[in-house]
């Protein structure tokens, strides 16, 4: 099959997915094209002569606009590739813009199909504003097939958007010969002393992550055990976060790495691995650090817990409850024959349900249904 992929290319976890599946389909013989406004930071190192490609969507600015209109922009260089590549389908992560432009290149050429997936924050937050409802139910409704990386995020499609069409469930993967328990004391010794309990977090602090929390979290459990909290990321609620660490007194133990591509590293050092987050449609960071064999404390919020399975890899509690969450993981931290059996659960919920061999095939089947609609 020829297939192009538009993701979103900063650090995120559905240009994770998004990268990591084009990658795994090239390498199963498919020719795979990327289009976007900048290469997606993992395809760096994976591009060859036999692809994934990636052609860049060409930017325009011209005085009378007051806008660049990038998804006109998308769906003009992928009515290119389509035209020159012979492209059957373009898949699309997420409804808006990606399926938006697709859909337009559909037109325009009509020759491809288009799949969307779903991640999250396209249906549960911005689709949702008036400013995109319409076009993010047409991007649903238009596009010839659907999937969303949880049942959560499936069902609250159909229900917030009223529509009837199928939408069929498939998890995000992780790579777990890549995110794997570091045992190298040297690695671990560059961010905690040996007797401490190392805490982390990752995402991209927007305010739906409630960095804050994880703030509070981890006071509550540094004044209880010797700790320390790596925060991976960066985003809008980062100032507010160090700001609360500082009068929480907790900042010479909380430690703001910022964003860097070999997360796994961090990852497969820590402890224990704080999501708070107020929506999150699946945990994609949870679920990397289940594969580095860390239990997770989390929020009971939208697709977590059909990856984090409470009391086996992890502890759930409402969003906000903090109290809850650092009662959790002071639980984990304190009693050694706990933390192992869920870091060692957390690894094989990995393996045996998100692994790249079981979902890869799932897409690769819905490529060939959706192609076979022609
Ligand atoms: O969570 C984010 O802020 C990033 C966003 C993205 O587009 O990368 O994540 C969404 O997609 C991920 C991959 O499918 C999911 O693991 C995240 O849960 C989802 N985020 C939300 O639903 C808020």
């Amino acid at each position: 099959m020829k297939i192009a992929v538009l993701c979103h290319a900063s650090a995120g976890g559905s240009g994770v997915v998004a990268t990591e599946l084009g990658v795994q389909v090239a390498r199963a013989g498919h020719e795979v094209h990327f289009v976007g406004s900048a290469q997606p930071f993992r395809l760096a190192g994976h591009g060859s002569m036999r692809g994934p490609y990636f052609h860049q969507v060409s930017g325009y600015a011209y005085a009378l606009f007051d806008q660049p209109y990038p998804e006109l922009a998308a769906a003009n260089t992928l009515t290119e590739v389509i035209q020159e590549h012979g492209v059957e389908l373009s898949h699309a992560h997420y409804a808006i813009p990606h399926a938006t432009a697709a859909i337009h290149a559909r037109a325009m050429t009509g020759k491809t199909r288009v799949m969307t997936t779903l991640h999250g924050t396209d249906v549960t937050l911005v689709g949702l504003e008036p400013a995109f409802r319409h076009t993010t139910r047409h991007a649903i409704e238009r596009s010839d097939h659907v999937t969303a990386v949880s049942a959560y995020l499936a069902q609250h499609t159909q229900e917030v958007f009223g529509v009837e069409r199928e939408i069929e469930v498939i998890h995000n993967f992780v790579d777990s010969e890549r995110f794997v328990r570091v045992t190298d004391p040297a690695v671990r010794a560059r961010f905690a002393h040996p007797d401490e309990a190392l805490l982390v977090h990752v995402s991209n602090f927007r305010p739906v992550k409630r960095a804050a929390d994880v703030v509070q979290v981890f006071a509550r459990v540094a004044s209880e055990i010797p700790a320390r909290l790596l925060m991976i990321g960066d985003g809008p609620e980062r100032p507010r976060a160090f700001e609360l660490a500082q009068q929480l007194g907790v900042i010479g133990r909380t430690h703001f790495l910022g964003s860097f591509p070999d997360v796994e590293t961090v990852l497969g050092i820590s402890d224990l691995f704080l999501l708070p987050s107020q929506q999150e449609s699946f945990g994609l960071a949870a679920l990397e650090a289940m594969s580095c064999e860390v239990p997770v404390v989390a929020a009971r919020a939208g697709g977590i817990p059909e990856v984090v399975e409470e009391g086996v890899t992890g502890f759930l509690a409402d969003v906000g409850d903090v109290d809850r969450m650092a009662d959790a993981a002071l639980r984990v931290l304190r009693n050694r024959d706990l933390y192992v059996q869920m870091g060692a659960a957390g690894r094989e919920a990995a393996i045996s349900r998100f692994h790249p061999r079981l979902i890869v095939p799932q897409y690769l089947r819905a490529y060939e249904r959706t192609v076979e609609l022609v």
